[in-house]
């Protein structure tokens, strides 16, 4: 079923640095197993792009099978799309070195995540966080994707990437194809509960609903999530209303409906009843999904199978670009 030559391919990853959240999977990852059908589909887990933040190593191991365990959860099914895990496959750290002399200084000064990431890690801006983009362009285009979906904040990070690509090709012919990023109109980029205008993050725990979260603690986030205080207090959304515009991108995503149904569905009623009813749509979109990953994480053998079984497909593809690159820039062949 896979690398058929006909289907597009998509790429995509998420960082085991933390616990998923809301914004990870309304985001991106709700719509990855959608694709896995029409696109031969490879998705890791980026665990070479934690450690430009300090990690506690055995945490680490711990969330990657975690984070493995709830892809699958998601509905990412091992045996119709290639999972696995980023540094099982050296292919990514090989052509990471090669990108990393066609891009500039400059350009990746200019990458807000790397600005954002030294300015809350000022005693360590290491040279891998600021190279972090070209060891993604590396992830990304070993696998000649068409699409690359991920949030919004990441849209900056597939058009260096795309930039990159083209250079290459510029002087050695057409070796990359150059992807386009893929980002879902709703969910895109949802806010923190309480803060709504900054986006919903794990450095900001308050704000931020976890997809293993207990549903009381849900539930009580949602009940304190700020709202706005125009007296109307009608559910609409608004430039100036960011916390209830956020709570019905939630409740949109959350359910499948469009803006407008949910703005109807609540004409007349306060954000007494608007609150819960958003909180009580997450626990019920998340309750499988925490069920099936504590399922998962109790079959360790399983999930060994499975990123074994990924690397070595992920690995077939990306050596395949690799030793490409290494003809094209001159490398004597072993
Ligand atoms: P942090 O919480 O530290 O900001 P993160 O949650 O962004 O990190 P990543 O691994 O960088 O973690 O993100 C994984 C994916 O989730 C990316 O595709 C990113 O664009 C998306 N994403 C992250 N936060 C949000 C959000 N609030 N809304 C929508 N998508 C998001
Ligand atoms: N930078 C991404 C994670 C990531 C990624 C990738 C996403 C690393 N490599 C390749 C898509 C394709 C992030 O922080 N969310």
């Amino acid at each position: 079923m896979m690398e058929n030559g006909n289907k597009k391919v998509m790429v995509s990853g998420i960082q085991p640095s933390g616990e998923l959240h809301l914004g990870n999977y309304l985001g991106p990852l709700r719509h990855w197993p959608e694709m896995i059908d029409e696109f031969d589909c490879y998705f890791f887990l980026a665990d070479l792009h934690t450690i430009t933040v300090r990690q506690n190593p055995a945490e680490l191991r711990k969330r990657t099978l975690a984070l493995l365990a709830q892809y699958i959860a998601c509905g990412l099914d091992p045996e119709k799309c290639v999972l696995f895990v980023q540094s099982h496959v050296p292919a990514h750290s090989q052509l990471g070195w090669v990108l990393d002399c066609y891009t500039m200084f400059g350009e990746l000064s200019r990458m807000t995540q790397f600005k954002d990431k030294s300015a809350k890690n000022a005693d360590n801006i290491n040279a891998g966080l600021f190279t972090y983009p070209v060891l993604m362009a590396a992830d990304i285009l070993l696998y000649q994707p068409d699409a690359v979906p991920v949030g919004e904040d990441q849209k900056q990070h597939v058009e260096i990437c795309r930039d990159i690509a083209n250079r290459f090709n510029g002087v050695y012919g057409d070796v990359f194809k150059v992807p386009e990023p893929y980002i879902a109109k709703v969910g895109a980029r949802i806010m923190s509960l309480s803060a709504p205008d900054s986006k919903m993050s794990k450095s900001q725990p308050e704000g931020c609903v976890f997809l293993m979260e207990k549903p009381e603690d849900i539930m009580r986030k949602f009940k304190r999530a700020v709202t706005d205080s125009d007296t109307e207090r009608c559910v609409r959304r608004a430039p100036e209303k960011p916390g209830v515009s956020n709570l019905i991108q939630i409740y949109a995503a959350a359910t499948g409906k469009s803006y407008e149904d949910v703005e109807a569905e609540f004409e007349g009623q306060g954000y007494g009843k608007f609150k819960p009813a958003v909180g009580e749509a997450v626990v019920e979109t998340l309750r499988p999904i925490r069920e099936e990953t504590e399922r998962l994480l109790a079959d360790k053998a399983y999930l060994e199978g499975v990123y074994r079984a990924g690397a070595e497909r992920a690995a077939y593809v990306a050596e395949k670009t690799l030793r490409k690159v290494y003809k094209k820039v001159g490398f004597l062949p072993r």
